[in-house]
């Protein structure tokens, strides 16, 4: 042990510590500073960033040997507190700068010491230092930070005061459509919230640290685990193994048409038969430290026969591929889509024809939050589960059985997430630590180290898509014929679905009057495929928007114009044979038109033989719900001081708390009241209906609508007859009920049939996306300079919000184009490896020009929002690649060897 004395935030500290202990683990740990985030743990986040002796450092990298005695340091807790902000955090909530906000702390600190270095910098100067810094931001697409930054430093120079840089609130009170900054961004600034892991350093003593045991073989038979030895290791409480687990053992996919080929009971919670995916959990060490823990599962010996690891779809589907899981066909899953006439005669017959083959990746979500969760038996003798669930509802319907609970005695809490992108759409580790508290009836914790959040969490499914458009003399598509093949990994949950978006999007935006094609979900023993923002749309759109300008090329026609064809226009139906809801697309277009004949007049003046310039543009979209008759609940209860909101709708970081807020508020509106009197209850299957999951971007529409729903009843009740409001204490002395329970549901939707014809969806979102790009003919490395996106959002809740959704969408779909990628078990485990995009990665130039529809279905005209920008982008960038270069990228990411390659 050492001690050292330091200055902690200004004040004097004595800390006794392991030398070989980081000093983000001391500060947290043992001082109980958990504001310091620790997300890689690797130095390549900056989520831990503090300020010592004035240098910025990352505390997970510095060992406590290496703090000198006497050292000055300051974490965001010594930056400002949430009634005395510092113009920094100030700026972050002005800006937008928290979506999930598990980054906040060390970029303000990071900012903070850029500021005390140089309190005049220019943007670029912004973006270097973060760069250079290596800070990290999944949300937000960077540019939000940038201004906050600029704005901040405005007020330490004394050029604007804090309070003209605060939130301004409009003179009619009204928050709806205005940059109101969301209720949880001044303790996400401030280090105060409190996500999973720093939840777990408040748990009460006694509470056991759990280690996973985990396959390091893709695929395998076990043949026996021995837990002996680990048994015996200091700190042991208990081994659990298969054994242990009272229940199925097994997390159910809820397979979703009747004709997959698998039952959705195939991924056990705790492996007994086999292992399907390296990484696979075989055991839970429960220990009185994670340390003791670890060091236990590694002493546990796990005897194992290798089997043949089909780590694509092709290797599983050919014809001496074993069944991964036996009885169950590789190929578990068809899809077909047929929409209009037989599409043969018709591209015998076209004047053009185009067709192509393209793979879309694995990609990684790569959230600065590494997974993490909890479980406890609470005062009602229920098996709670805290973690960072999206769909607490349904994780609850998939684990249930499997733990062998009854329903009514299991709780699933959702914790502050600091990001999911639709990774936490699947149980990640509520089962694990669910069997681990029923074994030891203690409360138990589990924190993913990154290496684990990446290799053993659901990414992307790689779709391989075959497409091909007839076309007539002028360019109008008359038939489109396809096919494509899901690599789902080994788990079944939502395959079928996906495989389902896959005839719902390639295509979509054009009212392509004849369709044929087949899609196939394949089980392989790669990562399982879990939700990813967009789910199964950057797949599609890879496809159809890189084929419309190769259609476009070989009729010498423009790309935007072939566009402008095309697009939906009423008469016209989508891909699954549903009338649009809006026709937006012609007035989009007509918007970006001007912009995009610009930009290619600069690329053309730009361009020289060293950096070639190129612009590129696709179209997106995406709908907003669960397929058919998806509803969602909420409860809405009058309260003496305002009104109270209780709700499921889980919190990614996109906003839920400033959805639900927004939309509250604008319904009560004929209750003039300010925002602070309505309350949030949120995400607790105890306490909160059912709103249902925080996927498919769904809430704003179906728990905006409940929440309408449930106002207006209220409302409703709280009219007296001359048309005033009665109080909390007339309803009381009336006897009138203060509660209502707001219901909606999309009745005017019906499922896609087995030709994925139908109207799935009452709301959709539309973009164009445009992408300016250069490219490095020496190095084949691809800048996006620019960015631009015309979005239909229908009427806008929250201008911050959808913007900060669409700057991070845009920054996840240029790293989906350019590097990321989850392919090579032994080099993508870390973020840069997986090519996380950072600062300058990311154009500080990206435009938004929203085009807002009133959506009949959606609460107050609004669609959603949050997996628009992922819909395409990458697209428009591989496009905009092929305008620059001549170089057609159909295979992503386009690295940069790949771009030489086509160069050469
Ligand atoms: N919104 C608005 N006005 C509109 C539409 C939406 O102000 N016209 C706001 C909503 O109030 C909400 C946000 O935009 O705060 C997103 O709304 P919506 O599109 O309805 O999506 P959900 O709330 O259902 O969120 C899920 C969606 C999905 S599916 C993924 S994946 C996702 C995402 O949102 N993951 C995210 N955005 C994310 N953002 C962050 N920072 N982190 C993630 O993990
Ligand atoms: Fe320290 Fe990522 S750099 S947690
Ligand atoms: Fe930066 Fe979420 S706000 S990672």
């Amino acid at each position: 042990m050492i001690k050292r004395n330091v200055t902690l935030n200004g004040v004097n500290k004595i800390v006794v510590a392991d030398p070989e202990a980081s000093l983000a683990d001391v500060v947290r740990g043992q001082l109980g500073l958990t504001g310091t985030k620790i997300g890689c743990g690797t130095g390549q986040c900056g989520s831990c960033s503090v300020i010592m002796d004035g240098k910025l450092i990352k505390s997970c990298m510095t060992k406590m040997k290496r703090v000198q005695e006497g050292a000055n340091i300051l974490t965001i807790e010594g930056i400002g507190t949430p009634d005395n902000l510092h113009a920094l955090q100030l700026s972050w909530t002005v800006h937008g700068g928290a979506q999930c906000g598990f980054c906040s702390p060390g970029f303000i600190v990071s900012a903070k010491a850029l500021l005390d270095e140089n309190l005049n910098p220019t943007r670029e100067q912004v973006r270097d230092w973060f760069q250079k810094n290596r800070n990290a931001c999944r949300c937000t697409g960077y540019k939000p930070l940038v201004d906050a930054v600029m704005d901040a430093a405005k007020v330490l120079r004394g050029e604007i005061t804090a309070a003209e840089l605060a939130f301004q609130l409009p003179a009619d009170g009204r928050i709806w459509g205005t940059n109101y900054p969301r209720p949880s961004a001044v303790a996400k600034v401030t280090g105060t919230t409190d996500y999973g892991a720093d939840l777990i350093c408040k748990m009460p003593p006694g509470t056991l640290h759990l280690a996973l045991v985990q396959a390091k073989v893709s695929h395998a038979k076990i043949l026996s685990i021995d837990t002996a030895e680990a048994e015996k290791m200091p700190g042991v409480a208990k081994i659990v193994t298969h054994k242990d687990v009272k229940g199925k053992n097994r997390i159910t996919g809820l397979i979703t048409f009747p004709t997959n080929k698998g039952d959705g009971w195939d991924r056990p919670i705790l492996c007994d038969e086999k292992v399907f995916q390296f990484g696979d959990a075989i055991a839970i060490v429960c220990a009185d430290t994670e340390a003791n823990a670890k060091a236990a599962a590694e002493k546990v010996n796990v005897l194992l026969e290798e089997l043949p690891a089909y780590m694509s779809a092709p290797a599983a589907m050919a014809d001496d591929a074993i069944e991964i899981h036996p009885g169950t066909p590789n190929i578990y899953y068809e899809q077909k889509r047929a929409k209009g006439q037989d599409t043969k005669p018709l591209m015998e017959s076209a004047a053009y024809v185009v067709e192509g083959e393209y793979y879309l990746q694995r990609q990684p979500h790569l959230t600065m939050e590494p997974d993490v969760g909890f479980a406890y038996f609470d005062e009602e003798s229920r098996l709670t589960i805290h973690s960072k669930s999206i769909g607490i509802h349904l994780h609850h319907a998939m684990i249930c059985a499997g733990l062998g609970t009854e329903p009514e005695k299991l709780r699933l809490v959702q914790n502050p997430a600091g990001g999911t992108f639709g990774y936490k759409f699947s149980p990640t580790m509520e089962a694990l630590v669910g069997v681990a508290a029923i074994a030891t009836g203690k409360p138990v914790a589990l924190k993913y180290d990154y290496y684990q959040h990446i290799t053993y969490t659901g990414k992307r499914s790689p779709f391989f898509i075959k497409l091909k458009y007839g076309a007539d003399k002028d360019g109008k598509i008359v038939a489109m014929e396809g096919d494509w093949i899901v690599d789902h990994g080994p788990y079944s949950e939502f395959g079928d679905l996906l495989t389902l978006r896959g005839a719902q999007f390639i295509g979509a935006g054009y009212g392509i009057p004849n369709i044929r094609g087949l899609g196939q979900t394949v089980c392989t023993n790669h990562a399982w495929g879990s939700a990813f923002r967009a789910y199964g749309s950057p797949q599609s759109f890879l496809a159809s928007e890189c084929l419309m300008d190769e259609l476009a090329e070989k009729m010498g026609k423009d790309p935007l114009e072939l566009r402008y064809l095309n697009v939906y226009r009423p008469g016209d139906t989508s891909p699954t044979g549903q009338a649009p809801e809006v026709y937006s697309f012609p007035e989009m277009i007509d918007k970006l038109r001007p912009l995009y004949q610009e930009a290619l007049k600069k690329a053309k003046m730009e361009s020289t033989p060293e950096k070639k310039k190129g612009v590129g543009i696709s179209i997106g979209v995406y709908g907003c719900g669960l397929d058919g008759p998806d509803s969602s609940e909420v409860t809405v209860e009058l309260i003496p001081n305002g009104v109270k909101l209780i709700s499921a709708w889980e919190d990614h970081g996109q906003g839920a708390d400033m959805g639900a807020l927004g939309t509250c508020h604008e319904a009560l509106r004929p209750l003039a009241i300010t925002p602070d009197k309505i309350q949030l209850v949120m995400n607790d299957t105890a306490i909160t209906p059912n709103s249902g999951p925080s996927g498919g971007s769904r809430q704003q529409v179906m728990t905006g609508n409940a929440i309408k729903n449930g106002c207006e009843m209220l409302i409703n009740a709280m009219r007296k007859s001359d048309g005033s409001y009665r109080t909390y204490d007339e309803m009381v002395a009336e006897n009138i009920p203060l509660k209502y329970s707001g219901k909606w549901t999309a009745s005017m939707c019906t499922p896609c049939d087995e030709n994925a014809q139908g109207s799935p969806f009452a709301v959709y979102m539309y973009g164009v996306f445009m992408a300016e790009v250069a490219v490095d003919t020496k190095t084949g490395k691809t800048q996006v300079e620019k960015f631009t996106i015309v979005a239909d959002i229908g009427k806008i809740n929250n201008r911050l919000v959808v913007d900060g959704q669409i700057y991070g969408g845009i920054a996840q779909g240029i790293g989906l184009a350019l590097s990321e990628d989850f392919e090579d078990l032994k080099k993508h485990t870390s973020l840069i490896n997986c090519g996380l995009p950072f600062a300058k990665d990311i154009p500080d130039n990206i435009d938004i020009i929203y085009v807002e529809s009133p959506r009949e279905h959606g609460p107050f005209g609004a669609a959603g929002v949050g997996e628009l920008p992922l819909t395409s982008p990458h697209a428009a960038v591989a496009n905009a690649i092929y305008n620059a270069t001549g170089v057609r990228i159909r295979s992503l990411p386009a690295l940069p060897e790949k771009v030489l390659a086509g160069l050469k």
